[in-house]
């Protein structure tokens, strides 16, 4: 039974991601989505935000929403999965994927990375450019999930 870990920062799910895994689950029979937890970064989302909202936007069981610390290889061998599913935007995104890609080949020979194109419709957006928009006040509506934009909403509330 083919599966694949997604693996990802998800600060915050955009559309793209969820497209993303909606076509994987077309290739593999489950997804595990694996949020990388760095305790030297602060996302704005907590990992339990994060865990809810892709929990919510993705209600198919076939969706398994986990998280992991330390080196993406070891969380592969030890849910004994070895097929990571990445995303290609642009040009731009494709040295650090083939950069991430050898090096997690060189760790782990037999764990390989299986590559999807983004959607035509999300090939422009990404987490961080959605948090950027969403704190100086612009419409994110139709980058991300609906619980994801009320989210973002209420973190950025302006007070009076
Ligand atoms: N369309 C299609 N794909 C998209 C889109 C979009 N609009 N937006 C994002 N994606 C893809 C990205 O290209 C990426 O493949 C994936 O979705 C997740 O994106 P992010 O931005 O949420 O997550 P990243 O890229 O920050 O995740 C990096 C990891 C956390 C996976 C990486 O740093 C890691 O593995 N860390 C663990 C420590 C480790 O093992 N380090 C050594 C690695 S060699």
């Amino acid at each position: 039974m083919p599966v694949a870990i997604y693996p990802g920062s998800f600060d915050p799910l955009t559309n793209g991601h969820l497209s993303l895994i909606q076509r994987g689950l077309q290739m593999f029979d489950r997804v595990i989505v694996a949020i990388a937890v760095n305790p030297k970064k602060t996302p704005l989302f907590t990992l339990e935000e994060r865990r809810a909202l892709i929990r919510q936007a993705c209600p198919d069981p076939r969706v398994e929403v986990d998280a992991f610390q330390g080196l993406l290889v070891e969380y592969a061998k030890q849910r004994q999965v070895n097929v990571l599913l990445r995303g290609l935007r642009a040009v731009s995104d494709f040295e650090y994927e083939f950069q991430l890609a050898n090096m997690n080949r060189k760790l782990a020979p037999g764990i390989e990375t299986v590559f999807m194109m983004t959607g035509e419709d999300y090939f422009y957006i990404s987490s961080q450019l959605v948090r950027e928009v969403a704190m100086f006040g612009g419409d994110v509506t139709g980058m991300v999930p609906d619980g994801v934009l009320a989210k973002l909403k209420e973190k950025f509330a302006r007070k009076p």
